[in-house]
């Protein structure tokens, strides 16, 4: 049976991708920051469950060495957790907001990385499914430090891919576009309107849908890797070029 190590879990796509994979019997280790929903997602998944903040480099690497035996094997990650903080333009935007976007979706995914690689690479097999955006791929005003952040995780996930070529081990940036979760709750800073109307007259993605193609890409033959996907709703698309007038 195989095992999958799932970040951000307490919601939106992780929680979707972890109970993705428990539908299909694997073995699950969910990590987040909210231990309440955590403890009793593990408990209805039968998941092991790793209250962890992933901006804690020296706490991300004792709760991998520590995980029990039979979690101790992984064989996916799903570097997922992540947040946008704010839209204010670069030139209004709060700096904290920035630095904790870096924290997170950077460091923080480059230390669970960091901490889980060398048991694949041991074991000669595994599968590094990382959550990119659309936001790395295309600009938008207010974008900045998110939209940066997502395009380290993509070159990343290349250079990753270059490191591992032979090794067995496969990497993957998935590019959602607008997925319906608690994404934009946290990025307004719990303002339900903002969020809401984000969403509004459209269909968005879902988190089904995410955990869905990450299904996919995970149960290919061990000898295809997907380097990315993107996938937006179908009713989002691309805008011309902005033309500043006088
Ligand atoms: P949610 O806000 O629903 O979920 C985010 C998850 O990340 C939560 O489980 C949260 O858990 C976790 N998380 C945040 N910070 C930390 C941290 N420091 N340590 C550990 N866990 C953390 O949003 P989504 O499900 O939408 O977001 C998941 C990923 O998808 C993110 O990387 C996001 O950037 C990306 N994405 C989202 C899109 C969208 O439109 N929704 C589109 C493209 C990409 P907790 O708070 O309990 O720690
Ligand atoms: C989330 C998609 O367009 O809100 O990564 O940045 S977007």
């Amino acid at each position: 049976m195989k095992t999958i190590l799932v970040t951000g879990a307490t919601s939106g796509f992780g929680e979707a991708i972890a109970r993705r994979f428990a539908k299909e019997g694997w073995k699950l280790v969910i990590l987040g920051r909210r231990k309440d929903r955590l403890d009793k997602l593990a408990k209805e998944l039968k998941a092991h469950a790793v209250a962890c903040d992933v901006r804690k480099r020296k706490e991300v690497f004792e709760a991998i060495a520590s995980l029990p035996r039979e979690f101790g094997a992984i064989d996916v990650l799903v570097n997922n957790a992540g947040l946008a903080l704010g839209m204010e333009p670069a030139h209004k935007a709060d700096l904290d907001d920035w630095e904790q976007m870096v924290d997170t979706n950077i460091k923080g995914l480059m230390f669970v990385t960091r901490a889980v690689l060398p048991g694949m690479v041991e074991r000669g097999r595994g599968h590094i499914v990382n959550i990119g955006s659309t936001a790395s791929n295309y600009p938008y005003p207010g974008g900045n430090a998110y939209g940066g952040s997502k395009a380290f995780v993509k070159q990343f996930s290349l250079n990753l891919r270059a490191d591992l070529q032979g090794t067995g081990v496969r990497v993957t940036n998935l590019e959602p576009g607008l997925a319906e979760t608690e994404f934009s709750l946290v990025r307004f800073k719990g303002d339900q309107d903002k969020a809401g109307a984000v969403y509004k007259g459209m269909q968005p993605l879902t988190g089904q849908d995410i955990a869905e193609a990450v299904h996919w890409c995970v149960n290919l033959p061990a000898h295809m890797n997907v380097n990315r996907m993107e996938i937006m709703p179908t009713a989002q698309s691309f805008g011309p070029f902005a033309v500043h007038r006088k």
